[in-house]
């Protein structure tokens, strides 16, 4: 440690940091902004700012550098953490090797709407704008999970219809920005989510011009003729920041950093190559450009995030923190692995230059690194959209073609449990849910009763209302989960 103590993070003090800590040595300064983050939480920051990073490093290019937005008022943290250390932060890499902590610059500026919504309009609506890229969570597309209908319903929506030109959420800030190129002549900027859900690119589309239809439609035939909205699939576990982690970056880097981001070492970035107003070259740091991101989306979201769910829910019920920790139980090992195998693998088509085996089984040794840390309650935040995004389409193909679901339905079935906020010891389970009021609702009026269940049209769509075979499955398991407690209940499920 230097003799003052840690070192402030910024771009003054860069020269005097720990040699520990890799700094990257092109000039940000020289750098054009011409692509725009919404959403810049720990994944974005622990990803595609990663890749750009090391583009810029690696390239000697300034073409295309990161203006990030934040959209919500909570964003406040994030903004005023990366405004006083001039948008630079730590990525601390942990694996079995150890840790590395590298400075990320490929942020060079940071717009907080709540602040300043003018300003974020303008810079989506700028010329120099050519790309840009969202991480809005799965439940930020505005879709109705029963009929997978654009939900022209919601209360966000409906404001931002009646005041296009103030917009609060970011569907109308992106349409309004939109509009603003339209109107001057300008090209769109190509949009690409960066979000967990299956055909991400084709969903934003489908969702956005829905939206735009509602608005003009002669703005809806603009953006269907000349927008492009890439598909991709990402993939690095990162948990929530914590003060453990500045903690260690002062002991073990002499570094203070406001909100440094953590991750593993693995990463995964496959993009669908539509991009008509350029991009960067990301194939030279390790993205793979595809015509066809789907298997390798399908891939990931069937076996990655629903074994997450299949992990969380019951880890939590059985008083676990951690994915290590539930991995460490050999019964929540058995439940994620032959759900993988036995009920998910037969649904996948094998993506050109993967090996399903040996995905799989990174997957076990990633969920059970213990220098991640990764939180259950990180990955059990927005059941509603994660349940239906990662594990409901498996039980629908899975009842179509007669494959087993026993598994998946236990995840739904864990998860529909932990909604009632407390485990069978009487501990507390937080709900951290947009739809969490009215899901503590269903859960207080009881899941017994089949009407509360068949009433979740928005989780369930008609199909799987329909069949009984589900219905009573997951009936039978809630049961078990209120009679036999969580114990029990995963032992009869693994046994
Ligand atoms: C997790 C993901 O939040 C979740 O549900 O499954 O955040 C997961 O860690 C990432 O998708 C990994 O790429």
């Amino acid at each position: 440690m230097s003799d003052r103590g840690p070192i402030k993070l910024n771009a003054r003090n860069l020269e005097h940091l720990s040699p520990r800590v890799q700094v990257s040595t092109y000039d940000r300064r020289g750098v054009t902004g011409s692509l725009v983050h919404i959403g810049v939480g720990a994944f974005f920051r622990a990803h595609q700012a990663a890749y750009l990073d090391d583009l810029l490093e690696q390239s000697g290019s300034s073409e295309w550098g990161y203006c990030g937005i934040g959209l919500l008022p909570h964003d406040a943290g994030v903004r005023d953490a990366l405004q006083s250390q001039d948008c630079l932060y730590t990525l601390l890499e942990r694996s079995a090797d150890g840790d590395r902590a590298r400075v990320i610059g490929s942020v060079l500026d940071y717009l907080h709407a709540p602040q300043d919504p003018e300003a974020v309009l303008e810079k989506l609506a700028s010329p120099h704008t050519r790309i840009v890229s969202l991480t809005i969570t799965e439940g930020g597309y505005y879709v109705n999970k029963g009929t997978g209908e654009f939900n022209d319903k919601d209360p966000d929506i409906l404001h931002d219809l009646e005041h296009p030109q103030a917009p609060r959420c970011s569907f109308g800030v992106l349409l309004e920005s939109l509009d603003r190129r339209r109107r001057q002549g300008l090209e769109p900027f190509t949009l690409m989510s960066c979000d967990n859900l299956q055909h991400n690119g084709d969903l934003t589309r489908k969702m956005l011009l829905a939206f735009a239809e509602c608005r003009d439609p002669a703005l809806a035939r603009w953006l269907a003729e000349h927008c492009a909205f890439p598909n991709s699939m990402v993939d690095r576990i990162t948990p929530a920041t914590t003060d453990e982690h500045r903690a260690l970056l002062r002991e073990a880097f002499d570094l203070e950093d406001a909100w440094p981001v953590v991750t593993e070492s693995f990463t995964q970035w496959i993009i669908e190559d539509n991009f008509p107003g350029g991009r960067p070259a990301w194939e030279t740091v390790g993205a793979q450009m595809t015509s066809d991101v789907l298997p390798y989306e399908k891939m990931k979201l069937r076996l990655l995030n629903a074994s997450h769910q299949a992990l969380c829910f019951i880890g939590m019920l059985l008083g676990y923190e951690f994915a290590h920790e539930a991995m460490q139980d050999a019964r929540i090992r058995k439940l994620v692995k032959s759900m993988m195998d036995e009920e998910v693998t037969p649904l996948l088509a094998t993506p050109a230059g993967i090996d399903l085996e040996s995905y799989k089984a990174s997957l076990i040794t990633r969920f059970s690194n213990p220098n991640i840390r990764d939180q259950l309650s990180r990955i059990g935040s927005d059941g509603s959209a994660k349940i239906p995004g990662f594990v409901l389409p498996s039980v629908v193909e899975g009842l179509r073609q007669g494959t087993p679901v026993k598994r998946l339905c236990f995840t739904v079935a864990a998860w529909l449990r932990s909604l009632a906020g407390t485990d069978d010891s009487g501990r507390t389970i937080s709900i951290v849910d947009p739809m969490a009021d009215g899901l503590r609702e269903h859960a207080r009026s009881g899941w017994r009763d089949t009407d509360v269940m068949l009433g979740m049209r928005d989780i369930f769509n008609e199909e799987l209302l329909s069949n009984t075979e589900f219905t009573n499955q997951l009936k039978r398991t809630l049961a078990s989960f209120y009679d036999e407690g969580a114990e029990k209940t995963l032992a009869d499920c693994t046994g």
